[in-house]
C-alpha cells in the first residue's frame, strides 16, 4: 500500500519556538527547562525529542491544591449559579481568542492534525456555552406528596472537589467537559493531566486563572498538578476529593474505581471502547466510506471512540473494503501541522509497539493486513504509521482487545442478528454505528436488544460526538456520563426535601405512632 508522505517534519528548535509563542499568546509562565533537567519531560511525537522539562507536584503540593480547592469550595458552593456560570462564560470568551495558540499545543504535545486540534478546541468552547446555559438550569423536580399540607421536592447542590484525570488523546477537551460543568455547579477542581500534555494543561491552567481575576472569582475553583502517578493517586484516595473523573484505559479503571468506592467517594470514569460499525447490504456506500476512514484513520486511531471493527455483510464486504484500502491509500501521512497531513503520528514507540504486536496477532488468528506499515520520516524517534485493514475470521481474540492505534478489523456476517451480537460480543461498550438506508434495520439496531453501548449511531462513523449528548459507555467502558444532557446530575449531590405547612402530623404509609 503506498501512501502519499507529506513533507519534512518540523525541527525540535522549531517546535520549541512554537510552544514558547503559544505560552507567551496565552499568558503562560512556567518556566522551562532545558530537556533532560529536573523535572517532567514535555516531549513531542512529531519527532520524538523532548523540548523542555517543566517542574512537576510532590505529593505535597497535590494535598495543598486539594486544600486549596476545598476552601474554595466553602464560598464558591453558595455563590448562585448563574454568577458562576459568568466564570465559564468568560472562560468560553478567552478560549475564542486563544483557539490557534491552544491548537498548537495540542498538535506538539498529542500529534494530532491541526484541523482536529482546532476541533478539540472548539469542543472546549462549545461546553462552556452548553454550562453557561446550564447555570440557569439547574432544575430539580416537585413531587406530589400523598400526605395534605405537605410538600416534597427536590434540590441539586455542588458536591465538593471534583478530581479530573485525563489522558493525553483529549489533552484539553475532557478537562473541558470536567471543568466547565462542575464549576457551574459550585463544585471545585484539581486536575491531573496526562503527563504526556503537561505543556497544553499549563495554558488552559493559565486561561482559567485569568478568567477567574477577571470576573473576581476565587482563583482555586481550578488547579493543575503535573504529575506522574502518585499524583493521581493523591487525587484518588483523598477524602476530601468527593468525585474522581477520570478517563484513561480499563486497567486505570480498575484501580481508580475500587479504591474511590473503598473510601465511599464518586467516580466517573471513561475508559477503553472497542467500537464497530455494521455496515448493511442496504447501506448507502459512499456515506460509509467517509464515515468509517474519518473514524478509522482519523486521530492516527487514538481517539476512545476510534472505529476498530468493521461488522459487514458479506455481500458487500469486498468492495467495501477495496473502497476503503483505496482510500487509505490516498491519506496523507506526516507532519500534523501540514495543511495536507490527514494522518499524524502515534504518540510513543509503546504504541507502535503495540500495533506491530496486534498485527503480528491477527496474522497468527489467521487475519489479512493491508498496510500498518511504518512510514519513513527520517526521524527514528517519531512513529507514523500508514492505517491497516485487517480482514478477520468472526472469531478471533484480537478484536476484543482496544489497541490504541489505527487498526481496523473487518468481519462479514449474514444476519442482522449475527452482526449486532458480534456488535456487542467486546467487553468495551463505549460506541457503535450501523450504516444503512432501511428503518427497520436501523431501529432494531437503536432498539433495547440492539447495540449495547452508551453511543449508538445511524449513518455516521463510531466517533466526533457533539458535546450536546452525553457521552459514555457500558461495561468495561466504566459507565460514566460526561458533557452534556444531564451528566451534570453526576456533579451534584441530590437533597430531597419534605416541608409540612400544615397543623397536622400525618405520617407516611398511613402509619398511626402514638
Ligand atoms: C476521547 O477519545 O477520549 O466523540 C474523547 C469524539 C470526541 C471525544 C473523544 N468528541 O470522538
Amino acid at each position: 500500500m503506498t501512501t502519499v508522505v507529506t513533507p519534512v517534519l518540523p525541527t525540535a528548535d522549531a517546535l520549541r519556538t512554537r510552544v514558547r509563542d503559544a505560552l507567551a499568546a496565552v499568558g503562560a509562565t512556567v518556566p522551562l527547562g532545558a530537556p533532560g533537567s529536573e523535572g517532567l519531560p514535555a516531549s513531542t511525537p512529531i519527532t520524538g525529542d523532548v523540548l523542555f522539562s517543566v517542574p512537576q507536584a510532590s505529593a505535597a503540593d497535590a494535598d495543598a491544591a486539594v486544600a486549596a480547592a476545598a476552601e474554595a469550595f466553602s464560598t464558591w458552593r453558595t455563590t448562585p449559579a448563574p454568577v458562576r456560570g459568568a466564570l465559564v462564560a468568560r472562560l468560553g470568551q478567552l478560549l475564542v481568542e486563544h483557539k490557534t495558540a491552544l491548537a498548537t499545543l495540542v498538535t506538539i504535545e498529542a500529534g494530532k492534525i491541526n484541523s482536529e486540534a482546532l476541533g478539540e478546541v472548539q469542543e472546549m468552547i462549545d461546553i462552556c456555552e452548553f454550562a453557561v446555559g446550564l447555570s440557569r438550569q439547574l432544575y430539580g423536580r416537585t413531587i406530589a406528596s400523598e400526605r395534605p399540607g405537605h410538600r416534597l421536592m427536590e434540590n441539586w447542590h455542588p458536591l465538593g472537589v471534583v478530581g479530573v484525570i485525563t489522558a493525553f488523546n483529549f489533552p484539553v477537551a475532557v478537562w473541558a467537559w470536567n471543568t466547565a460543568i462542575a464549576l457551574v455547579c459550585g463544585d471545585t477542581v484539581v486536575w491531573k493531566p496526562s503527563e504526556l500534555t503537561p505543556l497544553t494543561a499549563v495554558a488552559c491552567q493559565a486561561l482559567l486563572e485569568r478568567a477567574c481575576a477577571d470576573v473576581g472569582a476565587p482563583a482555586a475553583v481550578g488547579r493543575l498538578v503535573l504529575g506522574e502517578r502518585e499524583v493521581g493517586e493523591k487525587l484518588v484516595d483523598d477524602p476530601r476529593v468527593a468525585l474522581v473523573s477520570a478517563t484513561g484505559s480499563v486497567r486505570m479503571g480498575r484501580e481508580v474505581g475500587p479504591r474511590v468506592a473503598a473510601r465511599f467517594g464518586r467516580a466517573l470514569l471513561e475508559l477503553g471502547g472497542n467500537n464497530a460499525a455494521i455496515v448493511t447490504p442496504a447501506a448507502d456506500l459512499d456515506l460509509a466510506v467517509r464515515g468509517i476512514v474519518f473514524s478509522a484513520a482519523g486521530t492516527a486511531g487514538q481517539r476512545c471512540t476510534t472505529l476498530r471493527r468493521l461488522i459487514v455483510h458479506s455481500s458487500v464486504a469486498d468492495e467495501l473494503v477495496s473502497r476503503i484500502v483505496a482510500a487509505y491509500k490516498q491519506l496523507p501521512v506526516g507532519d500534523p501541522f501540514a495543511d495536507r497531513t490527514l494522518v499524524g503520528p502515534l504518540i510513543h514507540t509503546a504504541s507502535y509497539r503495540d500495533m506491530v504486536l496486534a498485527l503480528q496477532q491477527a496474522t497468527a488468528e489467521g487475519g489479512t493486513v493491508l498496510g500498518g506499515e511504518r512510514v519513513d520520516v527520517g526521524d527514528e524517534g517519531a512513529f507514523y504509521v500508514t492505517p491497516a485493514v485487517v480482514r478477520m475470521p468472526a472469531q478471533s481474540a484480537v478484536v476484543h482487545k482496544e489497541t490504541f492505534a489505527p487498526i481496523l478489523y473487518v468481519m462479514t456476517y449474514e444476519t442482522l442478528d449475527e452482526a449486532i451480537a458480534l456488535n456487542n460480543a467486546v467487553p468495551q461498550g463505549l460506541s457503535s454505528s450501523i450504516f444503512t438506508l432501511d428503518m427497520r434495520e436501523a431501529e432494531r439496531f437503536l432498539a433495547a436488544d440492539g447495540s449495547d453501548c452508551g453511543i449508538a449511531n445511524v449513518n455516521i462513523g463510531t466517533s466526533g460526538a457533539e458535546i450536546g449528548g452525553a457521552f459514555g459507555g457500558e461495561k468495561e467502558t466504566g459507565g460514566g456520563r460526561e458533557s452534556g444532557s444531564d451528566s451534570w446530575k453526576a456533579y451534584m449531590r441530590r437533597a430531597t426535601n419534605t416541608v409540612n405547612y400544615s397543623t397536622e402530623l400525618p405520617l407516611a404509609q398511613g402509619v398511626h405512632f402514638g
